[in-house]
Formats: C-alpha cells, structure tokens, sequence
C-alpha cells in the first residue's frame, strides 16, 4: 500500500537540477574519501516528528493528520510503521530513531502497552528484514505522560522512579531486539523548576542510579552498542541538567559512566546553550565523547527549541569538519531531529524537508573536505601554537616549568610579541573553498 502515491523514489539529479524531489548534492553512492557518502553521514529519520507530530503549538492544534487512515491506535501504529519505511525507502534513509511511545501508543496499564510494543515491534523486524534499514538508537519517552511531571529519575517520587525503570527495561529490550546501535537519555523533564522546592544532590544521584541499571542491564542482555546523553539548557524544564556538553561530560565522569556513554549533540539545543553547534561538537570530540548527531537548526531569533530542518551550509560544513576530524561516525550518525514548519502542512512538504536537509549536509560533507585539502585552516590553526613545540613552549608542555623557572624568564625580557589571530581572513578562507572555483 502506497502512503504516498504522489512522492517518487527520490534520485540525485546533481547541482544542476531544478526538480523538488531530488537529490542536487547528496549521492548516497559516490565515493568520498575511501567511502560512500551514505556511510559519511548515516543519516536517520526521527520517528516522533517525522510520523507523529501534527504541527500542533501552543497555540492551535495539528495541520497535518498523521493517523494514516486509522482509528484503532494499534492499527494506526502499524499504518504509520508502513508508511514510516515508505518514507525511508523512497528518501533513501538507512535507519530510524525512536522513542517507545512514537511507535506504539500507552494503554491503561503497563503491561497492556508492552504488548503493544511486542504487536508493533513484529512488524518493524518483518520491515526491517524486507528493508535493510534499521535503528540508529532507541529511547524512551519519560517526559509526556502525566506522571513524568517532576521528572522521571530525578522525580521526588520513587513511584515514578520505578515506572520510569521499567519503561526504560522495556525501551533497551525492544533497541537491542531491532538492532540499534545507540540508546540515548535525553533529559526530558531531568531538571527543575523552582530550587524552593528542589533536593538538588538526591535527584543527580537518581539520575546516575538509572543509567547505571540501564547499562548494566543493557549489557547483561547482550547490548554492545553505545549509550548517548543528549545535552540541553533549557525547556521543558527551566533548569535541564544536561545543560550543554562539558556539564553532561562531567556528570558522566563522576559517575564512572564514561566508558558506556558518549553524547548525541543536537544543534538547536547547543544555540538555546548559548554555543554554535561546532563548539559542542568541538568539545565532544575532543574530551572522547563524540557520538552521534541530531541534526536540525534553531531560529537565532526565538528563544525555544523550534527543531527546524537544518539548511545553513555554514553550520552543516563545519560539524562536519568536526565530524572528519573525529574519524567518522562508528555507531552514530546524522538523525534529522527536525519537523517541518506549521504552515507546510503537506505530506510534499515533508519529503522536501528531508531533501534539504540531507542536501545540505551533503555539501557540509562536501566542503569540510575541501577545507582539509586546501589546508589554510589547519595550517594556521598549527602555526598558531608552534611556540609549544620548541625551547619555552616544550617546556611548558612537557611539565618541566616550575612558576619560578618562568620568573626568571620572564624578568630577562623586555616584552612580549604579540600575534594577530586573523579572523576574519579565516573567514575569507571559508567562503573561497565554498564559493571559489
Ligand atoms: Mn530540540
């Protein structure tokens, strides 16, 4: 049964191509640096925004039905299983993400909603099977129902505490049973909305027991794939905990959860943290956290997480600098957690959604390595620092300077010379490699 009847299976045409339902810069199969592009950008459709989400705001409800001809909530959970890989097939996305409510809805007990996971979960493994696409990562929704108002780990009630624990036994069975490589925590309601009312040490304390069950757990059924924490500053919460990445890395290592856990950056969350999306991917790969992406992009001038299709070849081409200097993707990749605009309220304009975002990833991918051929960047960048390889410099480095050493160094001198940091020639670099012949 076709869900999309109007939409092609989506080709690339190439740059010059003027069509709406194609591909003009990224070539699943062109060989870029040793590998097909589809394994550079590994790129993955977010089942909640793509399958579920209406275009509902806070302030008028859905424009775009999304039940696919179905009344009965488990018929259209299987409806929507079939059209979601008919999506995938026809844009070429090799995995999915998703949380366990986006794939079946929540009955009255918990035990009736895992039988509706197990109903949909057999019709995923017979897709998957016919596919080849399968999970990027699962996860588990914590944060919409009613009970999750305080949070979930971090809740003041051990009721919820345990509901979340079981949600989340059941999220990892279910990942490990379709094959996902990651399982991610983002933080949903972890944080709080008045410290007047909030045990501040209790609930980062809970917050570390789940994901040490869930890991343990994880592991003792078989999982060897890759946990992610999803940074975020703000919203729902006032306060979310994983504020940006260097907070989430140090709550990891304090737990003694670095070796189980790297981090799933979204660029929209890194805006709303008052950083460019590259910092947190900067800080990720860097400190050994580099994981996976959710890649969207904020508006600069809206204060909330708005999940936009990400088309600024800007941004998209220097995480993906990041992402070539990380060495590649290994169990991550590229999800488009991203929903189209309110007024797009067309299947159509889904699919374009996806073509522009892929697209300009793909000319991220395209530009980040011509930056590292042309070379000036990284050049510079170790030009800058040469200082450390030699006499003083090595010495610093090298742990061989004591404060009195650098004293009397310095006393000898007149003053020090002083470099420029030439930024906006770097600047002028970047345009030449992505405007330049
Ligand atoms: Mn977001």
């Amino acid at each position: 049964m076709a869900y999309f009847p109007a939409i092609p299976q989506i080709a690339y045409e190439g740059a010059k191509s003027k069509s709406s339902l194609a591909f003009h810069f990224y070539d699943p199969d062109e060989v870029i640096l040793g590998k097909p592009m589809r394994d550079h950008l590994r790129f993955a459709m977010s089942y909640w925004h793509t399958m579920c989400a209406e275009g509902a705001d806070m302030f008028g409800v859905g424009t775009l039905r999304k039940n696919y001809g179905q009344s009965d909530p488990v018929a259209s959970a299987l409806a929507k299983a079939d059209a979601a890989f008919e999506l995938m097939q026809k844009l070429r996305l090799d995995f999915y993400c998703f949380h366990d409510r986006d794939i079946a809805p929540e009955a009255e007990t918990l035990a009736e909603t895992n039988a509706r996971l197990d109903t949909v979960a057999d019709r995923l493994e017979e897709l998957q099977q016919a596919t080849g696409i399968r999970p990027l990562w699962g996860t588990a929704n914590l944060f919409g129902h009613p009970r999750y108002q305080n949070g979930a780990a971090s809740s003041c009630s051990p009721e919820v505490f345990a509901f979340a624990a079981a949600q989340v036994k059941k999220a990892i069975e279910l990942t490990v049973r379709l094959g996902g490589g990651g399982y991610v925590f983002w933080g949903g309601r972890e944080g709080y909305e008045t410290l007047l009312n909030t045990n501040y040490a209790l609930e980062q304390e809970n917050i570390a027991r789940l994901f040490t069950l869930a890991r343990d757990y994880a592991r003792s059924i078989g999982f060897t794939g890759s946990f992610y924490i999803e940074p975020k500053p703000r919203e729902p919460m006032k306060h979310q905990y994983d504020y940006d990445a260097a907070t989430a890395i140090g709550f990891l290592r304090k737990y003694g959860l670095e070796g189980d856990f790297k981090l799933n950056i979204e660029a929209n969350h890194a805006t709303l943290a008052g950083h460019t999306f590259q910092h947190e991917l900067r800080i990720a790969r860097e400190e050994g956290f580099f994981g996976s992406i959710d890649a969207n992009i904020g508006d600069p001038l809206l204060g909330w997480d708005t999940d936009q299709f990400p088309t600024n070849v800007y941004d998209s081409a220097l995480a993906m600098w990041e992402v070539l200097e990380a060495g590649g993707f290994t169990l991550g990749g590229l999800n488009f957690d991203a929903k189209t605009r309110r007024p797009s309220n067309r299947f159509e304009d889904l699919f374009q959604a996806y073509i522009a975002g892929m697209d300009s990833f793909a000319l991220g991918l395209r530009v980040a390595v011509k930056l590292r051929a042309d070379g000036r960047l990284g050049e510079f960048v170790q030009q800058r620092y040469a200082g450390y390889q030699t006499g003083l410099g090595a010495q610093i480095t090298g742990g061989k300077a004591t404060l009195q050493s650098l004293e009397a160094w310095a006393l000898a001198q007149g003053e020090v010379a002083t470099t420029s940091g030439r930024q906006e020639y770097l600047e002028a670099v970047l345009n030449d490699v992505m405007f330049g012949g």
